[in-house]
């Protein structure tokens, strides 16, 4: 018998004195007062059934007895309940009895007493040691600023004494990889500080209008004006249509004259990356969501920034280019953002935008669908292309019937 006891509550026992006396730890305490076990029952009755098949561990809904057992076991979960909070000194994380019956054979009872104990240290371990928090408070805040920079030794420059909780991945060295997950782990509102030695800053959400969802483009805030040269990594996070795309990892290039970058196969540096940075290629398709992560050095990467093309526009979703007309003259657009409806305010957005002049208009990257490059790479030019592309979305088209927009993972 492995039982793992759920609870535990002490009867009187059947003698005077009938329960323990006032000078005992829980001589205060109510007979029958339900305890409950804090261990991970099921994950250690699971563990013991796989690694000792000779025993059959099992847990059941009460266990009340006046017997020693439970007696034991009594003291452990009153125990915990007296320091269940971290805060706590002698903060106690989970508690619990486990009846072992005199049927079990001395090896089978070894082995399962380190199955269950290392099931329970597996459990507790991510309770109690907390990455980043180098004083022990639970929070990751300026004093654990303090103690990760002092404790910076660089990629590859091994550990200095105390420095464990800075080296989030394990290998020996507290370095940006390490920030960047310092950041994410950051329990004071907002970001930490930045850390000179990691000057790679995350991308941010560009102003409007550039934060609207398009149908070829992603815009975002480049983020990093005093950083020093970054680059910009592109990873395909997910596309509905092309589930294949996931995980497609690209970089940015050198931004032309309207500030797209097209994807290359290579880091581009430069520290005069503009503030809002646009997107286009063959790459970038609707209903797909890319991250965007800066890095200083080609090897550590800032958290990931969050950016998406169109949402699906029930039944049709391909040419939704514009919500509905506002009247604003450039260089505002007349328009609001693309609105998961495909009608004639789509053409009218497109029409006005290619007109060009000081008309209510929405923008460039809202309305550019097409270009004559493999993959339809979109050319910031607007011509009658384009106005097909919406077109053929209003007779049910979607992007995926045709054969010159291909998967962002056919890209060339
Ligand atoms: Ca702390
Ligand atoms: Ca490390
Ligand atoms: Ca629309
Ligand atoms: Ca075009």
């Amino acid at each position: 018998m492995w039982a793992i006891e759920p609870n535990n509550l002490w009867l009187p026992d059947y003698l005077e004195p009938l329960q323990p006396t006032i000078d005992m730890p829980i001589g205060g305490e109510t007979p029958l007062t339900d305890r409950w076990s804090t261990l991970p029952l099921q994950a250690i009755v699971d563990a013991v059934a796989a690694e000792v098949p000779a025993l059959v561990p099992f847990y059941t809904d009460v266990d009340a007895s006046r017997f020693l057992c439970n007696f034991i076991g009594y003291h452990a979960v009153w125990y915990h309940d007296l320091h269940p909070d971290p805060a706590d000194p002698v903060w106690v994380v989970a508690s619990g009895h486990i009846h072992v019956g005199d049927t079990i054979s001395l090896p089978n009872a070894e082995l399962a007493t380190e199955v269950t104990v290392r099931t329970l240290i597996d459990y507790i371990d991510p309770i109690i040691y907390l990455p980043g928090d180098f004083d022990g408070d639970r929070e990751i805040n300026l004093p654990d600023h303090a103690a990760f920079a002092a404790c910076f030794t660089g990629d590859g420059g091994g550990m200095l004494p105390d420095c464990d909780a800075g080296d989030f991945d394990d290998d020996g060295d507290v370095d940006c990889t390490d920030w960047y997950a310092f950041v994410l782990a950051w329990t004071d509102p907002g970001d930490p500080p930045p850390l000179a030695q990691c000057p790679a800053q995350r991308p941010a959400t560009a102003p409007y209008p550039h934060d609207a969802r398009k149908n070829r483009y992603i815009s975002f805030d480049t983020n990093n004006a005093e950083s020093g040269p970054v680059a910009f990594r592109i990873d395909v996070k997910e596309c509905r249509d092309f589930p294949e795309a996931a995980g497609i990892s690209m970089w940015l290039g050198q931004p032309d004259g309207n500030d797209v970058s097209r994807v290359v196969d290579a880091a581009y540096f430069t520290d005069t990356w503009p503030a809002v940075l646009h997107v286009g290629d063959c790459e970038i398709a609707p209903c797909c969501t890319y991250e965007m992560r800066a890095t200083s050095d080609g090897t550590a990467f800032t958290n990931p920034f969050e950016v998406g093309t169109i949402l699906d526009a029930p039944p049709w979703f391909y040419g939704d280019t514009a919500g509905v007309g506002t009247g604003d003259l450039p260089p505002l657009p007349g328009f609001t953002p693309p609105n998961q409806i495909l009608n004639v305010n789509d053409v009218t957005a497109y029409l006005l935008t290619a007109k060009g002049d000081d008309t209510p208009s929405a923008h460039v990257t809202w309305v550019d669908l097409h270009g004559l490059e493999p993959g339809c790479v979109p050319n910031y030019i607007l011509n009658v292309a384009d106005l097909q592309r919406i077109l053929f979305g209003l007779e049910g088209q979607l992007y995926t019937d045709s054969t010159d927009q291909i998967s962002p993972a056919d890209c060339p």
